[in-house]
């Protein structure tokens, strides 16, 4: 018996399971239910598909095979599982951050409607770049941008993607190229990743490792990093404000439209479609106040930190928000959407609409999205869900009270500009101890561990022992509904962290928004070893996936990892299978790139783990 208690620690997202239950509604934890007792094999890696020979198994306990038909070990088939997992993470956010760079060439070369809004960005990070900005218009500095980040994904000859170069420290860049994973191209690491794990390719756990951490820096330091600076060019660079989350954000007597998925290149179309005074016009027509646009994941997040747009919740809640009955449309682009959205769907009123020419789901209104027409598709999404308004059965709806108000966009430009200019305030109280260290928690939600539960409760751990949090993806989203993004959250850390919020006024952690702005994160540390002359691994930093589940997720530990930085997860990955595999993770992979990961679902002993890593890395500063 799996009591709603025990689904989810937040009373909204309980109320709205035990709506699904009462309505015979089938979620996410109905459906894990039915696949217990999941394959042990799958759960330690320890199974290979990658050719038709297969499915090969090795035995865990060494009774039965200990090769594959080709005679791969259970080292071997590990590491490439690991290497394919990642590749596709970094191929996720790397894709992305094509687009963006895409849609701006699109603009350049044929005005698309999204011109650029942040010019001092722009040239922010043309001078990185090395591009001239002098006496240059906005659109040559640009231009030349575009074929830099283009450069980032094509170039054959580098030493290292741009990007990474103009982004990492000397010390870090260094440790790359002696280790050989400095990555050349974007997209070679992960056709290399795919060309190395197919059938008869390579076998050697530690070349295979090696190589999934040269991908990760392609996608940290290179696709991701450019999403980032890329929508932060054309869309703003995020600014602190104030935003609202959980699924009280949706409003009984307005139009819902819940956009959801990744790319602000979507998102922010349909947030301006939403505001068409006409479109407005047309709802109060059909007996509505208004339009209510919310987000959700992570392109929730990147409204929620550009224009305090409310967020309705994370991974786990996406069902939850169409049991409400209250959504008239749910748009989806790419990545974290369950296509069981449908089904949910039709247990009411509500239209999924699919709009990226990359994810169709069967069932789903179809309305392909393109830049050159953005304007126009995006009110044509937005009026399907209002027509649609007069079709929602006031019987069905129940939308819970819960939500909070939460303080978000800290872009480190915004860290920047609260402390008055230079990370030095912030410096100083980690030098004088106010602050131990700071750790980055991102990632996931994962129905096999209580919804929000680890995020939270790791954060609050880690906060009272004086460390600063900062975070993305959905860990920021479960905060901001828990109210840890509240100046006043400070009250529950300890008296030195506590002093550096009040004197700030800022929250204890702080949302640094989707996914792919976990670059922000690097660029913050980098920013912070530059200043302190060391290295990122020499800082009193530490990095944490709680509730893991995405291959995106296994990509970003693994570039923490390769950044320097201890990382938690709080899920045991099926990496177990193999014990060299294992020992390169989590010990060698220090000596190595000086960061390595460390397993621990219990968040208490992993908050303890973290604090002792920081204090010893503090001691080894002399600080
Ligand atoms: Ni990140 Fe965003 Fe959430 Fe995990 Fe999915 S929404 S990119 S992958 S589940 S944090
Ligand atoms: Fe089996 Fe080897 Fe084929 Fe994998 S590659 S399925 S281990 S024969």
């Amino acid at each position: 018996d799996w009591k709603p208690e025990d689904k989810s620690i937040d009373k909204a997202t309980q109320e709205m399971i035990r709506k699904a239950e009462k309505e015979g509604i089938e979620t996410a934890w109905d459906r894990l239910k039915a696949q217990l007792p999941q394959c042990g094999y799958g759960q330690l890696g320890v199974c290979c598909r990658i050719c038709m020979q297969g499915p090969c198994r090795i035995d865990p306990f060494g009774n039965g095979p200990q090769k594959g038909v080709c005679g791969a070990t259970a080292e071997t088939i590990v590491a490439r599982n690991l290497v394919r997992a990642i590749a596709a993470g970094a191929a996720g956010h790397s894709d992305h951050g094509r687009h963006v760079v895409l849609a701006l060439k699109e603009t350049l070369e044929h005005g698309t409607p999204y011109p650029i809004k942040d010019e001092k960005k722009l040239k922010d990070v043309a001078k990185k770049l090395g591009v001239p900005v002098e006496g240059r218009k906005a659109e040559e500095i640009a231009k030349d941008l575009v074929e830099i980040a283009l450069g980032d994904f094509s170039k054959q000859d580098e030493e290292i993607i741009k990007f990474a170069d103009a982004y990492a420290n000397k010390k870090r860049k260094e440790v790359w190229k002696k280790t050989g994973v400095a990555p050349r191209n974007i997209d070679r690491e992960i056709v290399e990743s795919m060309h190395r794990t197919t059938m008869g390719v390579d076998h050697d756990p530690l070349s295979l490792v090696a190589h999934g951490i040269k991908t990760s820096i392609a996608d940290g330091w290179g696709g991701s990093l450019i999403a980032t600076e890329f929508q932060d060019i054309l869309f703003g660079t995020p600014k602190i404000g104030k935003g609202e989350a959980n699924l009280g954000v949706l409003k009984e007597d307005y139009v819902n439209i819940v956009i959801h998925g990744h790319e602000p290149v979507l998102s922010e179309k349909i947030i301006e479609a939403a505001q068409d005074p006409e479109l407005i016009e047309l709802a109060k027509k059909y007996g509505a106040k208004g339009i209510n646009a919310v987000g959700m994941c992570c392109t929730g997040l990147e409204l929620l930190m550009r224009h305090g747009t409310p967020i309705a919740g994370n991974y786990l809640q996406q069902e939850l928000a169409i049991v409400t009955g209250a959504v008239e449309a749910m748009v989806v682009d790419v990545q974290c959407i369950m296509p069981s959205l449908v089904d949910v769907a039709r247990c009411f009123h509500t239209k999924i609409i699919d709009t990226s020419s990359l994810a169709t789901f069967p069932g789903a209104v179809h309305v392909k999205f393109d830049e050159m027409r953005a304007d126009e598709i995006a009110r044509e999404i937005v009026r399907i869900a209002v027509e649609n308004f007069p079709n929602r059965n006031k019987d069905k709806v129940q939308i819970p009270k819960g939500k909070s108000e939460a303080i978000g966009g800290f872009s480190v430009e915004a860290i920047l500009e609260a402390l008055g200019g230079t990370l030095k305030p912030l410096e100083e109280a980690i030098v004088s101890g106010k602050i131990r260290g700071v750790v980055g928690i991102v990632g996931c939600n994962n129905a096999k561990i209580r919804h929000n539960h680890n995020h939270i409760v790791l954060t609050d751990e880690l906060i009272k022992n004086d460390i600063l949090i900062i975070g993305t993806g959905c860990w920021a989203t479960a905060c901001a509904e828990h109210g840890i993004f509240l100046p006043e959250y400070a009250e529950k850390a300890g008296e030195g962290l506590k002093s550096v919020c009040k004197a700030l006024g800022i929250p204890p952690a702080l949302n640094m928004g989707s996914c792919v702005d976990c670059s922000r994160m690097l660029v913050l540390a980098d920013l912070m070893a530059r200043d302190l002359g060391v290295d990122i691994s020499d800082l009193p930093l530490a990095g944490s996936a709680p509730e893991a589940m995405t291959e995106k997720a296994v990509c970003i530990g693994t570039y923490f990892v390769a950044s320097g930085i201890l990382t938690h997860l709080g899920i045991v990955p099926p990496t177990v299978g193999s014990v060299e595999v294992t020992k390169l993770l989590t010990k060698d992979a220090m000596n190595i790139v000086g960061g390595a990961f460390y397993i621990e679902p219990d968040p208490i002993k992993a908050a303890k783990t973290l604090i002792d890593h920081i204090e010893s890395k503090r001691k080894a500063l002399g600080i």
